[in-house]
């Protein structure tokens, strides 16, 4: 049984902390730590875990095999950076970390363990229609690619949420998807900002960026954050012979009064709901299996969180943004992620 503490006890920790208590197999939640104490200790007291004062309390303590992070985005490289020194596997919900800086200080502590121990939250790789298209892609059906056309639509955003969040906290996911469809490196960024909907106050919202790839495809992302109408995740690759598109997810159509409609989810917990259980319970099972998780491993967040920066420069410059990496690690060319 994987012993696994959560730090982080809001929205996706709480919804983390439900899969792995009462759908997935092969662990436990041993222990809960949030900056908000009430909430943490209302959350223990709910699973019967114990609620750390602290993250790093929490890390230390050896109730905890592998820890689980699911507080805001700034504050998880110091929780990533704590587990490494603790020698011990850690998932961290995206984005890895918040500025490309912060993520080379987790890939250098990371190559100085020796050995993966950091998967990171892109849990589109794990989602079934996203891995159909990839495998249709694979089949060479649709022939060599040449576009991909995605949208990436809130119903709404909390009032924190600003401009630049629509490419570091949500189109980061296509960020990473684009990277893992096309086994590719985003290569330059552009970002244009069409008429503003009224729908989202003074947000700059939607975007449309485009990704440039090193092979040549290129690949737009409309981000709407205040759609309204519901939480939708749009795919199409666009090849030399045929196209390939993400499908409806529903079972069920209803055809009612001259229309025929698909439910649409309310938001990312019932869209990737099934994804989020594969990519926890794969991650179990090979941390159970070898200690070391095959997931997206902390060079995807770096390589994300460098793609994002360049995005969020394009944004404020209205220029093309070219995207450079450092040097990949040995470590994650030797440690292949066993889902390519
Ligand atoms: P949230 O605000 O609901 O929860 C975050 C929790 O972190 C809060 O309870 C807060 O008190 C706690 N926290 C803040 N600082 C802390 C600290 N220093 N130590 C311990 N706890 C601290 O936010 P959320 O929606 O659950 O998002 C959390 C993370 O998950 C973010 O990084 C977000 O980008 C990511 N996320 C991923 C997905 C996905 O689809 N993979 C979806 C939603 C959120
Ligand atoms: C949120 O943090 C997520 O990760 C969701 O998947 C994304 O759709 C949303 O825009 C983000 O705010």
């Amino acid at each position: 049984m994987l012993q696994v503490g959560v730090i982080g006890t809001g929205m996706i920790g709480q919804d983390h902390i439900r899969r792995m208590t009462s759908v997935l197999a092969g662990v436990r939640v041993t222990a809960v730590a949030d900056v908000d104490t009430t909430v943490a200790a209302s959350v223990g007291a709910r699973i019967g875990a114990p609620a750390f004062e602290t993250g790093e309390a929490l890390i230390a303590d050896p109730s905890v095999d592998a820890i689980v992070v699911c507080s805001w985005g700034p504050t998880h490289e110091q929780y990533v950076l704590a587990a490494i020194a603790a020698g011990k596997p850690v998932f961290c919900e995206k984005p890895l970390a918040t500025t490309q800086d912060a993520c080379l200080r987790i890939l250098d502590a990371e190559v100085a363990h020796g050995s993966r121990l950091v998967q990171v939250g892109y849990m589109r790789r794990y989602d079934d229609a996203y891995r159909a298209l990839k495998a249709t892609l694979g089949t060479g059906q649709i022939g060599a690619p040449l576009m991909m056309h995605c949208a990436h639509r809130n119903a709404s955003v909390p009032g924190f949420y600003e401009k630049e969040m629509a490419i570091t906290d949500t189109a980061v996911h296509e960020i990473d998807m684009v990277r893992w469809m096309f086994d590719d490196e985003i290569t330059a960024v552009r970002v244009l900002t069409p008429r503003r909907s009224s729908l989202g106050g003074e947000l700059q919202d939607p975007l449309m960026l485009l990704f440039e790839l090193s092979s040549g495809v290129l690949v737009d992302v409309e981000t709407s954050v205040n759609i309204r109408y519901g939480y939708d995740i749009r795919g199409e690759i666009v090849g030399e012979e045929g196209t390939a598109a993400l499908g409806s997810l529903s079972p069920v159509q209803v055809r009612k009064a001259g229309f025929a409609a698909d439910p649409v989810p309310a938001d990312w917990r019932e869209r990737f709901l099934r994804a989020y259980d594969v990519e926890f319970q794969e991650w179990i099972d090979a941390l159970r299996a070898g200690g070391r998780p095959v997931g997206p491993s902390a060079w995807d967040g770096y390589a994300a969180a460098v793609v994002s920066d360049a995005g969020v420069a394009a944004l404020r410059s209205g220029d093309r943004v070219p995207v450079v990496l450092t040097e990949k690690p040995k470590l994650y060319e030797t440690e292949v992620a066993a889902l390519a």
